[in-house]
Order: C-alpha cells, then structure tokens, then sequence
C-alpha cells in the first residue's frame, strides 16, 4: 500500500508494504555498505521503498519523516543522526497509526512508546573493547587522543562512555577530543590540529574507520609513521579499514556492521502485521587484529 490516494496503511490495495527510510548521510564507508544493504533487502524482501538520504542534518531527516506519515507509508524506518529532539515528529507518525523502527542509532527520549522497536548495535560495548584492548596493548603509551563521531549521535556518546570506562584507573589519558563528524576529511582536519598543538601523542581513538584514515594522512604528512610512532585504534572495519589495520598503519578494529537490511525487513514486516517484537535487536560483532585482518579481508563484502 502507500502512496497517495490509496488505502493509506492498511495494505488493503496491493498487498504489497510501503517503507519510508530516512538515512543519516553518506558520511562513510559504514554508511555506504548499510544503505545498500537496506536497498537489497528491501527489493528481496518485496517491500517498496522510499529513500531519502539527510546529508547528516536532523532536520532534513525531520522533513522526510513528516514526508513518509503525509504520504501514509505503512512503516517508517530511520537512523537518527542525533539522540534528542525526535518526539514531536514521532508523535506525529503514531497519531497517524504509522509504526517506527530505529535501526542503527537509538534515541533519547522518556517515550519509549514512539517506536516499536531499535535494532542495532551496542555503541558503548564497542568503545569498551576499544578500551580494553588498548589497556593489553598500550606498552609504555599514554596520551591518546580521540576522535569523535558526530557531535551528540549515539555511536559518538556511547563509544566515548565505553572507552573511558575501560581505561579507568590506568596511565593512559585522554588529552585532546574533537569531532571530525563520521568523515575522513574531518578526521584528517582535527587530527593536522592535533598534531600542531598536543605534545607526545602515543594513540588515535577514532570512532569510526574513515576518521581513523584521515588521521593517518595527517599523520603521514607530519613525518611520523602511523601504526608505530602513533598506535590507531578505529571502529567499523570496513574495507579500507581493514586494508589499513592488515598493512599495520591501524592496530585495532571493533567491529560494528551494517548489514542490517534483512532484519530491518523482517521486524518491518511483523510490525506491519500487528505481531510482537522485541524492544531491542542487537547485532553480533567481533574484533579485528592486523593478523586477523589479513585472513578476514578476501571474503569482506563491504
Ligand atoms: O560507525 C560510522 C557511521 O551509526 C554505527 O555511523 C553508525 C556509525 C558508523 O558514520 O562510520
């Protein structure tokens, strides 16, 4: 169903279901592989979608979402590029009987009645095994700093909480944080500050792959050898990231995926029948070594 002029969200017309999806961006090679994941699925899957692509700006995503309840989609599903300031939009979908999904990124909000359900990752476990791995390995190191996603998104907050948690009564410090925004150009720009302006950096924290190679060309470009005078520890492993880890200029890699299409579509579909579904789906991922990479990377799909 959906579309305008039709049975609006009852699937009563053609059977077939309508999904609105309000991606983030393309930020990333993350973002990349899930939105084409969520396109393959769909086709698959036979449900009809509607994507809009936010350019990483929340009312952009705001727009669309009011978009997809005007036009009456049977389902809507979104990545909210920050946690807060989603209820008033949202409220408008459930006043339209519209269910919402969020996939990927979780919100902030005291109305939990506002979605049925969040699949995605655990933001903050990630920035843990960040942590922790960096505490086993860190030798004689002790400046980090870190890179940020974007500022006040749930992978950025959590990934932060995670990963100072873990490294908790130890030497090792975080001295600089900024936002380099989930890009490569924004983790190239920060980290060329970081360089000029923070003595003895020993480790890069980047909260995703693509800051984490930008970082690596500041790097570079200062002369230092990245992986050895500076250790880098990203989250994602992605393609590239992964290319970098297995040639040693990464050190580590938590691994998020975005291969989330087929279980978007299937939550969506027993949504759309009215069937229960838990609060809360969580992905299973693992961690990345520069040995591990090396016998990972010729089956990676993304
Ligand atoms: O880690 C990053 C992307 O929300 C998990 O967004 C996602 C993050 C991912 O831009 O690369």
């Amino acid at each position: 169903s959906g579309g305008s002029g039709d049975a609006g969200s009852t699937g009563a017309d053609d059977g077939k279901i309508t999904m609105g999806f309000a991606q983030v961006g393309a930020e990333s090679g993350w973002r990349t592989a899930n939105t084409k994941s969520v396109q393959e699925a769909a086709a698959k899957a036979g449900i009809d979608l509607k994507f809009t692509d936010a350019q990483q700006k929340q009312e952009n995503q705001i727009k669309a979402i009011r978009s997809y309840v005007q036009q009456k989609v049977d389902v809507i599903a979104f990545s909210p590029v920050v946690e807060t300031g989603w209820d008033a939009v949202l409220l408008e979908a459930k006043r339209a009987n519209i269910p919402v999904i969020l996939t990927d990124r979780a919100i902030d909000s005291e109305d939990t009645s506002l979605y049925k359900t969040f699949l995605g990752s655990d933001f903050v476990e990630e920035g843990k095994k960040a942590g922790q791995w960096l505490k086993e390995n860190a030798g004689d190191a002790v400046n980090v700093v870190e890179l940020q996603g974007t500022t006040g998104a749930a992978p950025a907050l959590d990934r932060k909480k995670g990963f100072e948690d873990a490294i908790a009564g130890t030497n090792l410090k975080i001295v600089a944080s900024q936002t380099g925004d989930f890009t490569r150009s924004g983790g190239k720009q920060v980290m060329e500050a970081f360089l000029k302006s923070v003595p003895d950096i020993d480790v890069v924290y980047a909260h995703n792959d693509d800051m984490g190679l930008g970082a690596i060309e500041a790097i570079k470009a200062a002369g230092k050898v990245p992986g050895k005078d500076i250790k880098i520890i990203t989250v994602d492993a992605v393609k590239d990231g992964m290319t970098a880890l297995a040639a040693g200029e990464i050190n580590f890699i938590v691994e998020c995926n975005p291969l989330l299409g087929d279980q978007l579509m299937d939550l969506a579909k027993k949504v759309v029948a009215g069937e229960e579904v838990p609060a809360r789906v969580v992905t299973e991922e693992t961690t990345f070594t520069s040995e591990q990479a090396k016998a990972a990377l010729p089956e990676r799909q993304y």
